[in-house]
């Protein structure tokens, strides 16, 4: 092997870990070693193309017990640990603020700790996130937006952050917190919105080709604005981050924002279902009109509701407006997004309508 190099990613169950997995595997030479949390009903579902790769190895660890952190970077002497276990769903944080606390910040300095005792030359990046700017003072967000994070998962992310930057600062660490705003892609969660509505609109496109009855897709807030890419490109962007003569964080954005409502639009739409929004505002001389909560997404056909607000998914506190100045990344680290919105958008929903397909043929 000419480079022998090992990485160790943790959060390998989920997109973002599974995708930086695939990605260093298809760099010659390194061997990466994936952590994840030992489980009774382990899904390695994202995890089919590496699992079993001869240049994988998996690993048990936990952000929140140091001791795990400790073996592992003593035993294995990573060259780089990229961190992307987390607890990573804003709208839980609300509910187990301390079990977020505990592994978004706490944990990132469990890593920093077994790095700084272990394998201080090792190279570390923690996974930032556009929830740290919150309640935005201006557009589009830099990384010299100001911290003002809305959730508790947007605040242990800061806190992350500026842990990050001490330990860089005070033992000279290759260490660097990315702040990557939405990035979503095949292998992303049910539980955040666009698979969510990407999973509906296939649900709802066999339903209707099948002539059988559907339920709406139930939404929270329609008008939150986010910036949305492809998390196959952001993590290119994390390994350049990774490998700079010095260490600086950096921003990773797509530089354009949508509603949650543009995005059930471009969903439906690239599935062939005609829907429009009715008791909903007019957009008047280019003036976005909030989407009130009575609006409906109906079915142009048959008139039945494809999409409904269910005041239940709105959250204590939202963050409204993202979107993200990428020109650094771009301009710095010659990182070049290459999947824009309309095109993840069509990849989710032709894949999740295709995965509804084979599900229902083995049925
Ligand atoms: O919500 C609204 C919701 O849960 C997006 C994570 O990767 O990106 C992600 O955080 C927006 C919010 O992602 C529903 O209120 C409406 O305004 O998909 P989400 P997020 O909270 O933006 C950042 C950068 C991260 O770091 C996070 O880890 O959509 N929304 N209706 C809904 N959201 C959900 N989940 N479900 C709904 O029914």
């Amino acid at each position: 092997m000419i480079n022998s190099q090992k990485v160790l990613v943790t959060g390998i169950t989920g997109q973002d870990g599974a995708n930086m997995c695939e990605y260093l595997l298809r760099i010659p030479g390194y061997k990466i070693y994936g952590m994840v949390r030992r489980s009774s009903n382990p899904n390695f579902k994202n995890c089919e193309a590496f699992i079993n790769n001869d240049r994988f190895q998996l690993v048990y660890g936990d952000l929140t017990d140091s001791t795990s952190l400790d073996n592992l970077v003593r035993e294995i002497q990573p060259d780089y640990f990229i961190n992307f276990a987390a607890n990573s769903f804003v709208g839980c944080s609300w509910d187990m603020p301390q079990q977020v606390f505990n592994t978004n910040a706490l944990g990132v300095i469990n890593c920093l700790e077994a790095i700084k005792k272990f394998q201080p030359e090792c190279r570390f990046y923690s996974a930032g996130s556009s929830e740290e700017f919150g309640d935005v003072d201006y557009f589009p967000q830099d990384m010299k937006h100001p911290i003002k994070p809305r959730s508790p998962y947007g605040a242990a992310k800061a806190a992350a952050r500026h842990i990050v930057k001490v330990y860089r600062e005070s033992y000279e660490m290759y260490a660097v917190h990315g702040i990557l705003f939405n990035h979503e892609g095949t292998k992303r969660g049910e539980e955040f919105v666009t698979r969510k509505i990407t999973k509906g609109v296939a649900r709802i496109y066999h339903a209707i080709k099948n002539k059988k009855s559907f339920e709406s897709i139930k939404l929270g807030n329609l008008n939150a604005k986010r910036d949305w890419s492809d998390s196959e490109d952001f993590v290119e962007g994390v390994w350049l981050m990774l490998n700079q003569d010095k260490p600086r964080d950096f921003v990773l954005a797509s530089g354009q924002t949508h509603t949650i409502a543009d995005f059930v639009n471009c969903a439906f739409a690239h599935a062939g279902i005609k829907g429009e929004w009715i008791e909903a505002g007019e957009d008047v001389h280019g003036q976005y009109v909030p989407i009130p909560q009575s609006a409906k997404f109906i079915h142009k056909e048959t008139n039945k509701p494809l999409v409904e607000i269910d005041p239940k998914f709105f959250r204590p506190a939202e963050v409204n407006l993202l979107l993200g100045d990428p020109t650094e990344a771009i301009t710095k680290l010659g990182w070049k997004p290459k999947i824009p919105f309309d095109k993840l958008v069509k990849k989710m929903v032709a894949w999740d309508i295709n995965e509804a397909e084979k599900k229902a043929d083995s049925t």
